[in-house]
């Protein structure tokens, strides 16, 4: 369907029309994975032509990108709260709710997006869905009672995977584990996010909804186009 390398592109062209709406002073949380990075690459540039702003990262990975930009840095001291958070995404559905967290860092992500008085997503085409539920749902568990927590996921209709990396658990940037579940097309997407973190056990999962107030695609002929 897609090209491995128009999808490259496609990440390019949504991640670098993200950056347009940085604008100088601004507190921006910066998102992380494959998309966002265009985005990141783009500020970088931006701030060594200029561009002043203070950027919050959502992961170590992003936090060393950053870094190596040039792009200046606060913690949470700092500051009272963001602008703007750019971040990309592994589902975008019709109503703009999301599935995230297939890097991993949908905790630091969701605290970010929540914080922040406008929440841009990147997405390329591959990403766009009717209904949610495809991609399977990271849920973050701390280790404590995981197998207990696996057990209520169940009970709730998932199929959880413990994510693995190289045979071990892949652990988080927070030291957690993340579950990825399977719920099948999920019909009631605030529902299941808020029964989830009902679980004792759960730190968070990667349903993302009504927190998105752009989603930054790209339409059939492969124009960028803004919804929301
Ligand atoms: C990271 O945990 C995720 O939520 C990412 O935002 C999501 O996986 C999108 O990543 P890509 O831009 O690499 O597809």
């Amino acid at each position: 369907l897609f090209g491995v390398r128009d999808l490259v592109n496609e990440k390019q062209m949504v991640g670098e029309k993200a950056a347009e709406f940085v604008k100088d002073g601004m507190i921006v949380g910066l998102g992380t994975g494959s998309t966002v990075f265009y985005t990141i690459q783009k500020l970088g540039q931006l701030v060594n032509e200029g561009l002043s702003i203070k950027a919050v990262p959502t992961s170590i990975q992003t936090e060393r990108l950053a870094r190596e930009l040039g792009i200046t840095l606060v913690d949470f001291t700092e500051i009272e709260g963001f602008d703007l958070a750019i971040d990309g995404a592994d589902e975008v559905d019709e109503n703009l709710n999301l599935i995230k967290g297939g890097g991993g860092a949908l905790l630091r992500e969701k605290i970010i997006a929540y914080a922040a008085k406008e929440f841009i997503v990147i997405a390329d085409s591959s990403k766009l869905v009717k209904s949610l539920g495809t991609f399977p749902l990271p849920v973050e568990v701390v280790p404590f009672g995981m197998e207990l927590t696996e057990r209520h996921l169940k009970e709730l209709g998932g199929v959880p995977r413990l994510r693995t990396i190289d045979g071990a658990p892949f652990k988080t940037d927070n030291g957690n584990f993340i579950f990825d579940c399977d719920f099948g097309f999920i019909e009631n997407a605030g529902e299941l996010e808020k029964a989830i973190n009902m679980i004792p056990g759960v730190v968070e999962n990667g349903l993302f909804v009504g927190m998105a107030d752009k989603v930054i695609t790209l339409d059939k002929q492969g124009k960028v186009v803004i919804r929301g």
